[in-house]
């Protein structure tokens, strides 16, 4: 087993790290949140054994519906619990955005030109409703910075340069999301949208990459807690940003150090939606 130092690495992202092992790669999820895009200097401890244990279940629960890129969690010791081996893809350049829910950049598109992603949608919505049926919202690495752009159907077609292939990534994420989405509501959560990227492997056109279904790549709310007209409370990120706001912080950096009892509520969060979707305790 290599150490950590032993391997290059891949790429980094604002909360997790790609680093190269053999013709594999290890994604480590770290502790470290981001609140409105801006990560706090504060980690919330068991965040990231949460978001891979969640994955790794999520892998498992939806492999008769596409392969995934996961192998393995006997990892390096100083990521134990936090890390996976996946297979090395060729990735679409391409997020599949799946909503079942009315929210972010889906309800800012709606109240201005009633579609999202030019999906037509029934009139008269309210933010956060439930839509008749899950769309297909892709969208792709805006030009500058690092922020998303929604795009149709045709233009995530011709940037995949195949629009069978699209048909069917749009199909798989679908499939997916509603798989999840309904295991989560059987639990008192509502997965309101999620994020999915795909690659390609030898002989695998289509394989799930990324990690899956995890309150960071989508919209945890908790069901109890859901009403139409307002934008629900985050599952694992309120307790942040309601101090946050109480606090008076603009949303730009630097963001401010986190005090003890918002650190314990928000991990308590993370661990109680590991506890309700996987129904095991986190050790
Ligand atoms: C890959 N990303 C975007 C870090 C992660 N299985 C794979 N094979 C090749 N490349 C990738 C994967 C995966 N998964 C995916 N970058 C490389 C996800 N980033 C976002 C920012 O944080």
């Amino acid at each position: 087993m290599p150490s950590l130092s032993d391997l290059k690495l891949h790429s980094s992202g604002k909360v997790r790290e790609i680093y190269e092992w053999d013709g594999d790669l290890l994604m480590v999820a770290s502790d470290r949140i981001s609140v409105y895009d801006v990560v706090m200097p504060t980690p919330i401890p068991d965040k990231g054994k949460v978001l891979t244990g969640m994955s790794v279940f999520w892998f498992g629960l939806t492999e008769d519906i596409v392969p995934n890129h996961f192998i393995s969690e006997d990892v390096p010791e100083e990521v134990s619990g936090r890390a996976m081996r996946v297979r090395r893809l060729e990735m679409y350049p391409v997020e599949c955005v799946v909503r079942g829910y009315l929210s972010g950049s889906g309800w800012k598109e709606y109240r201005e030109g009633g579609a999202v992603c030019g999906i037509e949608l029934p009139p008269g919505l309210v933010e956060s409703d439930k839509l008749p049926e899950p769309i297909f919202t892709p969208a792709t690495k805006a030009a500058l910075g690092d922020h998303d752009e929604n795009i149709d159907f045709e233009r995530a077609a011709e940037i995949v340069g195949d629009r069978g292939l699209m048909e069917e990534l749009r199909r798989v994420s679908i499939e997916v999301y509603r798989r999840g989405a309904e295991h989560a509501a059987e639990r008192g959560i509502i997965l309101a949208d999620t994020k999915f990227e795909f690659g390609r492997a030898d002989g695998e056109p289509i394989v799930l990459a990324d990690e899956v279904l995890t309150p960071d790549s989508s919209r945890f709310w908790p069901a109890d807690r859901y009403e139409p007209g307002r934008t629900p409370p985050s599952f694992d990120k309120q307790f942040v940003r309601d101090w946050a706001s109480a606090r008076g912080w603009d949303k730009t950096p630097p963001a401010p150090e986190l005090p003890p009892d918002v650190v314990e509520q928000t991990r308590e969060k993370y661990v109680e939606a590991y506890e309700r979707i996987t129904e095991k305790r986190l050790d």
